[in-house]
C-alpha cells in the first residue's frame, strides 16, 4: 500500500496520539520492591504508566528526591520516601500532580512530618496534607493505620484501603464486617463527603470473589488488597491489584465490572508479563494518567565520587529522532530547590533550576550541551569525573529547543 510511506500519514498518526483523551488507555502503576530495568532499576518509590508502547516513568526516582529535598542534611537529594504505597492523579500541575500516599512516615527539610497514613501531595516550597491520617482514623473509628490504597470518584467519593488489619470501635462499620471488630487489609472501604463515617464498600469475600471470577481461580484469600482506581471504561467499578503470592493474581489488575474481569490496555491482561517485569512482580498503586508522556531526564549515576573516576552521563528520553535538545545545569540550594511553573511547556511544566544562577544561561551558550536525540529519542550528555570538585550538587533538567517540551529534573552530587 503506497500510503504506508507517505508523510501524511505520519501526521495524521501524530494528530490523533494527540488527539486520544489522556489516560484512555494508560495506568499509572507502582512496584511493591525495585524490579530490574535499563538502563536503571524500576524503583519502588516510582510510578510509572503502562501504555500500548510498554512502561514508562511518571514520577521518577530523581524528581522525587528534589520534591522531597534534602531533609538529613549530607548534600544529596537521597531521602526519596521508601516506597509509594497509594497514588491518584491530582490535577495539579508538577510537582504536585500526584496525590500519594507513602509504606513509612518521612519528614521534609522544613520539619513536616508525612505520615504512611496521609494522602498528600508536593507543592512549589514543599508538601501539603490534603488528607490526614486522623481523618481515616475519625471515620473508620482507628488508630495508627496505614493507607495503601485510594481513588477519588468524579462527584467527590472516595475509596481507601489500609495495609494491614485494623481493630475498629465504630459499630456500624462492625455490623457490615459481621460483627467482627477487625477490618481486614482486603477491605475496600467508601466514603461519602458529609458522611459521619466510612462504609465498607467491598468486604474481603467480595473481593476474592471478583479475583477468583476474573481468572477462574478458587482462591480463599488475595492477601490485601493494596490499591485501587476508578475503571475508566465503567466509572461505577474499580479497579483492584492484591499482594498475592498466588501466580493467578500476583501483579493482576482486575476490575470489578462484569462480576470480576481482567484488566486490559492494549489488548493484553495487565500485569508483569505486559510490564515487562518479572512474573514475581506485586503493584501497590493504581492511578489513571494524568496527561500524555512526558520527556524524561536520568543521571547515570546520580552520586558521583571523585575517588573513582568513571564516565557518568545524562540520559534524556522521549524526545522524537532529531530532536536539539539543551541540557541546562545550575548549582543546586538547600535544602530544597523552589520549583517554578512554566505553564507554556509541554513535558514536566515545572522547574527546581535556579533561572538567577549565571549557569542557567551560560548553558544556552555551551555547544556540548545541546545534543541532537538520537533514533530512539534519547539525548545523552557523557562526561569525565575525573577532576571534577567534590561537595558539588548540581540540578539538571533539558528542553525540546524545537517544541518546548521540558524534561523531568534530576540531579548529580559529586562526592569526595
Ligand atoms: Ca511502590
Ligand atoms: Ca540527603
Ligand atoms: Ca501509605
Ligand atoms: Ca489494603
Amino acid at each position: 500500500m503506497a500510503f504506508v510511506n507517505s508523510p501524511w500519514l505520519c501526521w495524521i498518526a501524530l494528530a490523533w496520539i494527540l488527539a486520544a483523551p489522556a489516560g484512555a488507555q494508560a495506568l499509572v502503576f507502582s512496584t511493591t520492591t525495585d524490579q530490574p530495568g535499563v538502563p536503571v532499576p524500576v524503583y519502588d518509590e516510582e510510578l510509572y504508566v503502562l501504555d500500548s508502547s510498554g512502561i514508562w516513568p511518571v514520577l521518577t526516582r530523581e524528581a522525587l528526591g528534589l520534591m522531597v529535598g534534602d531533609a538529613n542534611g549530607n548534600g544529596i537529594f537521597d531521602d526519596q520516601p521508601l516506597d509509594v504505597d497509594a497514588a491518584h492523579a491530582s490535577g495539579n500541575p508538577q510537582p504536585g500532580a500526584w496525590l500519594l500516599s507513602m509504606t513509612a512516615d518521612f519528614t521534609m527539610p522544613d520539619g513536616t512530618v508525612i505520615k504512611d497514613g496521609d494522602i498528600f501531595h508536593f507543592t512549589d516550597t514543599g508538601a501539603v496534607v490534603d488528607l490526614p491520617e486522623g481523618f481515616f482514623e475519625g471515620i473508620t473509628g482507628t488508630t495508627g493505620i496505614d493507607v495503601d490504597g485510594f481513588a477519588m470518584a468524579q462527584n467527590g467519593d472516595f475509596y481507601f484501603s489500609f495495609a494491614d488489619d485494623e481493630p475498629t470501635t465504630n459499630a456500624g462499620l462492625i455490623a457490615q464486617n459481621g460483627g467482627v471488630a477487625t477490618l481486614d487489609e482486603q477491605c475496600v472501604f467508601k466514603f461519602v463527603p458529609g458522611a459521619g463515617s466510612a462504609t465498607i464498600h467491598l468486604t474481603p469475600a467480595a473481593v476474592v470473589l471478583a479475583f477468583n471470577h476474573a481468572f477462574a481461580a478458587t482462591a480463599t484469600t488475595v492477601v490485601d488488597v493494596c490499591d485501587l482506581e476508578i475503571d475508566p471504561a465503567s466509572p461505577g467499578d474499580l479497579l483492584l491489584t492484591t499482594l498475592s503470592t498466588s501466580a493467578a493474581f500476583r501483579g493482576k489488575v482486575i476490575t470489578t465490572a462484569g462480576g470480576g474481569t481482567p484488566f486490559m490496555i492494549g489488548g493484553q491482561q495487565v500485569g508483569p508479563m505486559a510490564m515487562g517485569l518479572p512474573a514475581t512482580t506485586s503493584l501497590d498503586a493504581l492511578a489513571l494518567a494524568a496527561g500524555p508522556r512526558m520527556p524524561v531526564l536520568r543521571t547515570i549515576p546520580e552520586i558521583v565520587s571523585a575517588a573513582t573516576p568513571i564516565i557518568a552521563r545524562a540520559e534524556a528520553w522521549g524526545f522524537a529522532a532529531g530532536t536539539p535538545v539543551q541540557f541546562v545545569v545550575t548549582d543546586a540550594v538547600f535544602p530544597r530547590s523552589t520549583f517554578m511553573a512554566y505553564p507554556g511547556h509541554p513535558g514536566f511544566a515545572s522547574s527546581p533550576l535556579d533561572t538567577s544562577n549565571p549557569l542557567f544561561l551560560a548553558c544556552f551558550t555551551i555547544s556540548t550541551l545541546l545534543v541532537t536525540a538520537d533514533a530512539a529519542g534519547v539525548a545523552t550528555f557523557s562526561y569525565l569525573t575525573a577532576g571534577l570538585p567534590a561537595g558539588v550538587n548540581a540540578l539538571v533538567q533539558t528542553v525540546d529547543m524545537s517544541g518546548g517540551a521540558l524534561s523531568t529534573p534530576a540531579s548529580v552530587a559529586f562526592t569526595p
